[in-house]
């Protein structure tokens, strides 16, 4: 299939005007109907006994409780919460909110009975059913993309170093000024975005660009509280991917750049140190970078 017309994207941005600049309620508004149409990772399989629920809501209203003790919140410290929970909801921010900031938490959980490549979190800019490709393969691009072109290669084997034949890449990335496809007005549907199949060992080549460093949207209110507390808003530049074959379990990851900025002070905490890609010159203004992936059996 090569689906890259999304209902989701058409649906949640105006693309008639021309060269609009992003807006977070553009990218808010898309992350929530994206997220609600993704069933595959809008919670379905959450089990709701009534043990659970009442551990989890009285631990977690108990937490805030404590916050509210220990620092003395006020009246209308709380009222001026109150509003802002209300304003990241109607912003459609939940899911960037909750991924900027929480899932980080829920991943290290999840990390702690899994080998193989290193997962870390899956983000709000995710689309499903993007323009399937073979390796050697190249993102869709614009013909004018901007950025350094980036060769990407590697290998797909299993914890024993057999190659997995014919696994599934599903790359997905900001472009040179940090804008994903689908999240901001004035980028073709399925831009640098694909599914790319490897060939019979495994193996992987994909043609693209380097990202630039992701910011949190400023205008909207995840950014009002990130300049209220006196932080910064950027995530460092990565390559999203998820690396699936039959037979092994899926790994969500993201692959950084060394040398890049915010690598260690990701405002989404979502860096580990075995994801850091290290490009070399290849000539002609491209670079190049080997990175190998390993999945565990089911
Ligand atoms: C991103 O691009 C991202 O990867 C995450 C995790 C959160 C917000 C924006
Ligand atoms: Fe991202």
């Amino acid at each position: 299939m090569t689906t890259t017309d999304n209902a989701v994207e058409q649906s949640a941005i105006d693309h008639s005007a021309a060269a609009t600049s992003p807006t977070a309620a553009d990218s808010g508004a898309s992350a929530s109907a994206s997220f609600r149409s993704t069933s595959q990772y809008s919670g379905a399989g959450a089990v709701s006994d009534t043990a659970r629920v009442d551990t989890l809501a009285r631990a977690l209203l108990g937490a805030v409780h404590q916050v509210i003790s220990e620092h003395e919140v006020t009246y209308p410290e709380f009222q001026a919460a109150k509003k802002w929970l209300m304003d990241v909801g109607d912003g459609g921010e939940w899911p960037l909110f909750l991924d900027v900031f929480v899932e980080h938490a829920v991943e290290e959980v999840a990390a702690r009975t899994q080998t193989g490549t290193k997962g870390t979190i899956l983000g709000p800019y995710y689309l499903p059913e993007q323009v399937q490709l073979t390796s050697p393969a190249t993102l869709p691009a614009r013909p004018d993309e901007k950025g350094t072109p980036l060769l990407f290669r590697g290998q797909v084997t299993d914890t024993d170093g057999s190659p997995v034949p014919h696994a599934v890449l599903d790359i997905w990335q900001a472009d040179e000024k940090g804008y994903y496809s689908g999240f901001a007005p004035d980028i073709p549907s399925g831009n640098l975005r694909g599914v790319v199949t490897t060939d019979d060992q495994g193996r992987f080549e994909i043609a693209t660009i380097q990202p630039a460093p992701y910011q949190v949207p400023t205008d909207g209110p995840t950014g009002a509280l990130i300049s209220a507390a006196g932080w910064h808003p950027w995530r460092p530049a990565h390559l999203h991917l998820l690396v699936s074959a039959e037979g092994h379990r899926t790994v969500t990851t993201q692959l950084y750049f060394a040398g890049g900025e915010y690598l260690d002070s990701d405002v989404a905490e979502a860096t580990k140190p075995e994801l850091i890609l290290d490009p070399t010159d290849a000539g002609n203004g491209t670079r190049e970078v080997t990175y190998d992936f390993v999945l565990e059996r089911n």
